[in-house]
């Protein structure tokens, strides 16, 4: 199976990367974290997306917050399936980095999540590979089953006392 490749514009931003690390291990997706800074550390940011298909990445999730340009950046050097999380943290918390992750201009396609999102994250880069992949498939079926249920069974607990 391809790989999620996971890029934080700063180590400040671990925390929402996380909970796309939790989903993809409990589906046991392989995937690899790197700190690439669009305006810090532009040229490598650059080389991981062009080399990232190559390197067996299926699809890749960008992670960054305030004037967050990261997953622009990155979908302008592949043409991979590039996941922007806009991470909250400024004093406009996140409202900066969900504009800025989510109105890329045509041609160069970013798939935004919501503020903070890394689990939505992670399950839309699952759902990517398991197109051609059918055992993911199934765990991304059973897993959808498993929440129906979770909240079948908060609905028969309201019932018993409301
Ligand atoms: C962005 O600026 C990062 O993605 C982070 O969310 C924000 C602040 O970075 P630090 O100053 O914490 O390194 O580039």
């Amino acid at each position: 199976m391809k790989k999620v490749g996971i890029i934080m514009g700063s180590d400040s931003d671990l925390p929402i990367v996380k909970k796309a690390v939790t989903v993809l291990e409990s589906l046991d997706i392989a995937y690899e974290v790197h700190v690439y800074s669009a305006h810090r550390t532009p040229e490598q940011a650059r080389t991981f997306a062009v080399s990232a298909r190559e390197n067996g990445f299926g699809a890749l999730i960008a992670a960054a917050g305030m004037a967050a340009h990261l997953a622009g950046a990155i979908a302008a050097n592949t043409t991979l399936p590039v996941i922007g999380i806009p991470c909250s943290g400024s004093v406009l918390d996140g409202m900066d980095a969900l504009l800025s992750t989510v109105q890329m201009p045509t041609g160069i396609p970013v798939a935004t999540v919501a503020i903070n999102g890394g689990a939505n994250a992670a399950l839309l880069a699952a759902q990517i590979l398991a197109v051609e992949d059918a055992g993911l498939r199934e765990k991304l079926d059973r897993k959808r089953q498993a929440d129906a249920e979770a909240v079948l069974a908060k609905d028969a607990d309201i019932m018993t006392r409301l």
